[in-house]
């Protein structure tokens, strides 16, 4: 059944559009509608299997694993993440800036390293979850519990309205890009090379580290990644200010921020999509993936930053807010 809900012009939501994703959003005490679930086993052996690794592989690098290969699983969780934040979410989901194609290269290699599908594919999912928040359209819709917006969507076939409004939109800027194209195109190949085979035999060749713990740290990175994204359409779907929309889920969550590489800030995302910091300047010390933007702005390889200017701001968080905003709470309104 299709959402009763009105359609932005394009997949990407842009500044102009902010009026119209406001009024799409459904009350935050509406019901999800009921359904039988269809479980993929699947994918609930493998991420038991994956977990169980992953759980080992902590228990190792606080045991018997060398710091050397510590430290090199989590520059490994950081790129991953970079690949995941500046690239999947903030370039190509969002197209909140530009970037030059030795920049975009390192970010689809990056994101590779993260396994979180092909960047096409988790953009595709990504304007479905912006455009159709918190309705049955929504991939990982938070009003299905906080399990269902973790993980438990890819444990299920998805509701078919994810599939009829996700054909609907518009993606041909994403297989406009060479580079994800090519990713997408060979992402069954790449994905296992990059993700799992290389990044396990250089501590071993590197540092002499054993092949079990490499691999098992590996594995424990990988997880650890996937739990820090989920975390934002969870725990920041359901905990935290709503400083900016408080008429909409998304929350504004430290905790998910640090984890995230800046990407908590998800009350102000929400509401402010095309923001390439997806968050206000004062959040800046909790978002690397910002640093990393700008430090690229720098050396000209990202370009035509996007963001919102401070009276938009300051307007929409008197409009909506609800009240926690440091700078402009209830207090400004009278
Ligand atoms: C993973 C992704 O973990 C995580 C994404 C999180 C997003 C977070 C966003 C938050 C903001 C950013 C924060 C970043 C923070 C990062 C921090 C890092 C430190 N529109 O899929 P199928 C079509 S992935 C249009 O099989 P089922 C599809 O093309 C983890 N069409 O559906 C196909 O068409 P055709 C690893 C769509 O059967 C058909 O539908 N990966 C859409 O229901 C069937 O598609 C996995 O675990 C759409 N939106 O299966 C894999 N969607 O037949 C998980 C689908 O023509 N996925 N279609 O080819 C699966 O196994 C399956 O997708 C499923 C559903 C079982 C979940
Ligand atoms: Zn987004
Ligand atoms: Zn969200």
């Amino acid at each position: 059944m299709a959402p009763n809900i009105q359609s932005a012009p394009t997949g990407v939501l842009q500044e102009g559009d902010e009026e119209i994703i406001s009024v799409v959003k459904p009350s935050r005490d509406d019901k999800p509608t009921p359904r039988k679930i269809q479980l993929v086993w699947r994918n609930i052996i493998i991420f038991a299997y994956l977990h169980a690794i992953a759980v080992y592989g902590f228990y190792l690098m606080l045991t018997s694993a060398r710091i050397y290969t510590s430290i090199y699983a989590i520059i490994l969780y950081q790129m991953g993440g970079f690949g995941v934040t500046a690239g999947a979410h903030r370039l190509w989901s969002h197209r909140a800036y530009k970037a030059k194609w030795p920049f975009r290269l390192f970010l689809a290699f990056c994101n590779t390293l993260a396994f979180e599908n092909s960047v096409i594919e988790w953009s595709r999912d990504h304007r479905v979850h912006h455009k159709f928040s918190e309705t049955d359209a929504d991939p990982h819709n938070a009003k299905r519990g906080f399990f269902f917006a973790h993980m438990g969507w890819l444990l299920v076939r998805k509701h078919p309205d994810v599939i009829e409004q996700g054909k609907k939109l518009e993606i041909s800027d994403l297989y406009a890009d060479p580079i994800i194209r090519f990713q997408h195109k060979y992402y069954m190949l790449l994905m296992p090379i990059i993700c799992f085979v290389l990044p396990v035999p250089i501590p071993v060749l590197l540092w002499n580290e054993t092949w079990l713990n490499s691999f098992c740290l590996n594995i424990f990175r990988y997880v650890f990644t996937l739990h820090a994204t989920w975390l934002v359409n969870s725990a920041a779907h359901l905990w935290g200010h709503r400083p900016y929309d408080q008429f909409i889920n998304p929350s504004e969550n430290i905790a998910v921020s640090i984890l995230a590489l800046g990407e908590g800030w998800h009350n102000y995302h929400h509401t402010f999509p095309w923001d390439y910091k997806t968050s206000e300047l004062g959040k800046y010390s909790v978002n690397f993936s910002t640093c990393l933007i700008d430090m690229m702005a720098k050396i000209g390889l990202a370009y035509d930053l996007k963001s919102v200017s401070e009276d938009m701001i300051k307007k929409r968080v008197l409009r909506t807010g609800d009240g926690t905003h440091e700078v402009w709470g209830w207090g400004d309104k009278d």
